[in-house]
């Protein structure tokens, strides 16, 4: 069992409140684990660009879209939510033993190489026009001026390589789910299945590049299916409510006897964790859990007061406060 779970907070499935918004892939990822786990949970919407002074008010500064509140504890980046879904619900599994190590690579592929294959692809004129059609010509604009610099740091991709690239990987998606297999690695559901269905998600919202996937029928009846789970959340609250609600519940103390020092910095240090790719903004506070792959900060807002702020080691960047 992970020590940053008491067994009281198990069983509390029902205080699971997802920040996120419609449009957001990686939050269509959790959304879909929510409810094949049939999980309930209470959905916040929050801004797709900057600002977002709720959001931030209580990560520190992380503004990547989902993240999962449990409490005053907030959990960054779905590698970890999911793992602490699974943790929360181990039944049915998305971690299954007998694929768990190859799952947990092919889903860290998915998101990253993946998913910016598939935004180069979706991001062609004909996709952005689709995917991009609930908003005016200045929220266009603001759009383009946010996500230029949320994700500067990732290399440009050709929209021709993208689709020759995901031509092939939709081809091995194929043969791995040839004869109608119902998950990618095999009798269970892992990760991998949640992760590659996102990418997917969205390119099946850019309206005319949608049908790149038609080629490949086991590939479509496997997308049709993952989408087919997914279910509405249990209730709707607001931001302003989110926040009274952390502020109300006491953070849970973290054991330390997990501790894993991979950087010379000891628990109670002040320190900055932040992502190595994209919104790439530091969250500071108080090291107070630091395991094999996860890391937690303690930290206070003025509006909130004491916050947990959990993120996965991987893809993350730890340094001590000088
Ligand atoms: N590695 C992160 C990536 C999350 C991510 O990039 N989310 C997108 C939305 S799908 C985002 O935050 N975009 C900028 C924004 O919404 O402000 C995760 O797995 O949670």
């Amino acid at each position: 069992m992970n020590p940053s779970f008491s067994d009281s907070q198990i069983v509390q499935v029902d205080q699971l409140i997802l920040h996120h918004y419609a449009t957001s892939p990686y939050s269509e990822k959790i959304r879909a684990i929510l409810s094949f786990k049939d999980v309930p949970w209470t959905s916040v919407e929050v801004p797709a660009i900057m600002p977002k002074p709720d959001y931030v008010a209580l990560t520190g500064g992380y503004r990547r879209v989902p993240i999962l509140q449990i409490g005053a504890h907030i959990y960054c980046d779905t590698a970890l939510i999911a793992e602490v879904l699974e943790r929360l619900a181990p039944s049915p599994a998305i971690f299954p033993p007998e694929s768990a190590g190859t799952a947990r690579f092919f889903a860290q592929w998915a998101d990253s190489v993946l998913f910016w294959t598939t935004a180069a692809y979706v991001f062609q004129k004909e996709g952005a026009a689709s995917l991009l059609s609930h908003l005016t010509d200045d929220e266009k604009k603001a759009f383009a001026v946010d996500r230029g610099e949320f994700r500067s740091r990732i290399p440009r991709m050709a929209s021709s390589e993208a689709t020759a690239a995901l031509l092939i990987y939709l081809r091995r998606f194929e043969t791995m789910l040839i004869d109608d297999r119902v998950w990618l690695l095999g009798s269970s559901a892992s990760i991998a299945d949640f992760s590659v269905y996102h990418c997917l998600w969205f390119v099946r919202r850019s309206g005319p590049l949608a049908a790149i996937i038609d080629d490949f029928p086991y590939v479509a009846g496997w997308y049709e299916r993952m989408r087919r789970l997914v279910q509405p959340p249990h209730a709707d609250m607001t931001s302003e409510a989110a926040l009274r609600h952390a502020s109300d519940e006491v953070p849970q103390e973290l054991e330390s006897e997990f501790y894993t020092d991979t950087h010379g910095i000891s628990l109670g240090e002040q320190v900055t964790v932040t992502p190595v790719d994209t919104g790439c903004d530091p969250v500071q506070g108080e090291l107070v859990l630091a395991m094999r792959d996860e890391l937690a900060l303690r930290r206070f807002d003025d509006r909130v007061g004491e916050l947990i702020v959990h993120f996965p080691r991987l893809g993350f960047e730890m340094k001590k406060v000088a």
